[in-house]
């Protein structure tokens, strides 16, 4: 990678995504892009381009005039938003994804976007679900990532274009905060132990997803970009995962930190079936074998970390 555009870049991932990036490979070599601008956000530090991802023409306008070779793109709604606006789930995720990937092909530049565990259902085996099984999701968010890694395979198999993707898991970051996702519990937990000592989970206790650490999410995807690719079997999208754990699991390592920290909970229908729907913990192997992905923070490790930062942030 030499000269990235970034979609999305305002996102959760984005945000920290720009930065590291540009720490590795130089400011003027990433172009953040998002709909909208933020005053004072790090990612306006070097080239930032305002680019809604469904207007193909703008996309290929900006990835030429900086002649990209890398094109990473974030930009998609989050599986709780997508099912309450399914349609413009559709066209904004499939619409962006097939701009990106039309962009790539054109200029022959390497490509990455991230899946989800989301991409899996529940006729999926639930644990240690394998890299390679029964992919029937029930949500329009599923059904865009699974339909979004056919659709990168297919790019690669039929033009040759060197797609490149993950199944995160739910991600959890003290800079920006997700939006509309199921598993940002996990981060609002963090905030509302600093704020105000309590917390009430719309997951139900006894809820098991993957979750991961945002420095190791942007280690993998740099990572997997750099990967050889004659050592790469698969590569839309490989499980990734730090650690599974529900609600509850939160609750008693942050009260390692914050004794007196109070859990209950206010269970949200949609958001705990979508949950329901997905694995409770995933085999990484794959992962590990082709390009050697290993999560450095586990749960506790994060938590010290995020009360930390935050504790700081929040100040
Ligand atoms: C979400 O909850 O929608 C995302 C994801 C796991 O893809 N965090």
């Amino acid at each position: 990678m030499k000269k990235i555009l970034v979609t999305g870049a305002l996102g959760q991932i984005g945000s920290e995504l720009v930065m590291k990036l540009r720490e590795e490979y130089g400011s003027d070599q990433v172009i953040a892009s998002d709909i909208r601008t933020m005053d004072g956000d790090v990612v306006h530090s070097g080239p930032f381009e305002i680019l809604d991802v469904t207007d193909d023409q703008k996309m290929h306008d900006i990835a030429k005039k900086y002649q990209v070779d890398t094109i990473i793109h974030l930009a998609a709604l989050l599986s709780a938003k997508a099912e309450n606006n399914p349609q413009l789930a559709w066209n904004l995720n499939m619409g962006g994804l097939v701009n990106a990937l039309e962009v790539a092909r054109e200029l022959g530049t390497k490509f990455f976007t991230p899946s989800s565990i989301g991409a899996f259902g529940p006729t999926t085996p639930k644990d240690n679900t394998p890299q390679d099984t029964i992919q029937r999701p029930t949500t329009m968010y599923g059904v865009n990532k699974v339909a979004g890694e056919l659709l990168c395979d297919y790019y690669y198999h039929k033009f040759g274009v060197d797609t490149r993707g993950v199944r995160f898991p739910g991600l959890i970051s003290y800079v920006t905060p997700p939006g509309g996702g199921t598993t940002d519990y996990a981060v609002e937990i963090y905030y509302e132990a600093i704020k105000k000592k309590t917390y009430s989970s719309y997951i139900a206790e006894g809820t098991y997803m993957d979750m991961m650490y945002m420095p190791d999410a942007i280690r993998a995807i740099i990572q997997l970009m750099e990967a050889d690719p004659d050592r790469l079997t698969h590569r839309n999208a490989f499980n990734v995962t730090a650690f599974s754990a529900a609600p509850e699991d939160f609750e008693k390592a942050i009260r390692k930190h914050i004794p007196e920290f109070e859990m209950d909970y206010d269970v949200d229908p949609v958001r705990q079936s979508i949950a329901e729907s997905w694995p409770n913990s995933i085999d990484a192997s794959a992962a590990r074998e082709e390009w050697g992905f290993r999560a450095e923070f586990d749960l506790d490790k994060m938590t010290e970390d995020m009360l930390k930062k935050l504790d700081s942030k929040l100040k």
